[in-house]
């Protein structure tokens, strides 16, 4: 049986700008099949157009920390979150939440798992320099994962950094970000490489792969659209400093 590949994207944030180059980049390996990670909106400007081209292009979509709660955003002091609201469509909210928050995979004997952020919910964090509890949690069945097989391969976003580990025959890995990453100015995305579905051992490859593109456009589109907070975004962009230690920008 020939190998095939799965491309795994994440934290598009709304920059279809960067999704384009890395679609462009997925396509040109003959890859079709793409499963998102999740965080389809909020800090870019076009997280309609993302949750639309992500929804039509994508296998699967996993629901991030964003999704989950910008739909039923109510505080109105907060005139970015708003923005970003406001720009979706019903349908689109309503599509966001009821999205999975967990997807299982075989493939070449491998239980593979993927979720935003962690096995607990989109919204606990594990970061790179994770704890030795931390690392075992991201393998364990949850009520948000459900009862499948037990994982020895666990794949993530949410940290917007991206990583592989292997640790104890098990491996953890990050996508790092489509649309805003902080590890560096490149969106980053991850191919895996093996059998679907196949439940014995055969070989199983994990790549990441960065996808350079022109952030200038994307960031005067923000401003064209008349996006809040588009300092910090436009320095995320160019710069992979997270918005958060931007200590003149804070917004
Ligand atoms: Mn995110």
């Amino acid at each position: 049986m020939p190998l095939e590949r799965i491309a795994l994207i994440s934290d598009v944030h709304g920059n279809l700008t960067a999704l384009d180059a890395v679609l462009a980049d997925v396509e040109a390996r003959g890859i079709d099949r793409i499963v998102n990670l999740g965080d389809f909106v909020g800090k870019g400007p076009r997280g309609s157009e993302v949750v639309d081209r992500c929804a039509k292009v994508c296998d699967v979509n996993i629901r991030g920390n964003w999704d989950d709660h910008l739909p039923t955003w109510t505080d109105e002091t907060s005139p970015e979150m708003v923005w970003w609201r406001d720009e979706l469509r019903e349908d689109q909210r309503d599509w966001l939440t009821g999205l999975p928050l967990s997807h299982d995979l075989l493939i070449s004997g491998r239980n593979v798992r993927l979720f935003h952020a962690s096995a607990v919910s989109p919204h606990v964090r594990v970061r790179a320099g994770h704890t030795a509890d931390e690392f075992e949690g991201m393998f364990l069945n949850t009520p948000m994962t459900g009862h499948g097989p037990a994982p020895s391969v666990v794949g993530y976003g949410d940290i917007h950094a991206a990583f592989v580990e292997v640790e104890g025959g098990r491996t953890l890995f990050n996508v790092g970000s489509v649309g805003n990453p902080l590890d560096e100015p490149v969106p980053s995305y991850v191919v895996l490489e093996g059998i679907t579905d196949e439940p014995g051992p055969a070989p199983f490859g994990l790549q990441i792969v960065r996808v350079p593109y022109d952030v200038e456009p994307e960031i005067s589109l923000a401003a064209q659209l008349g996006m809040p907070a588009l300092e910090p975004y436009a320095v995320e962009l160019r710069t992979a400093l997270y918005r958060g230690l931007q200590p003149n920008l804070r917004s």
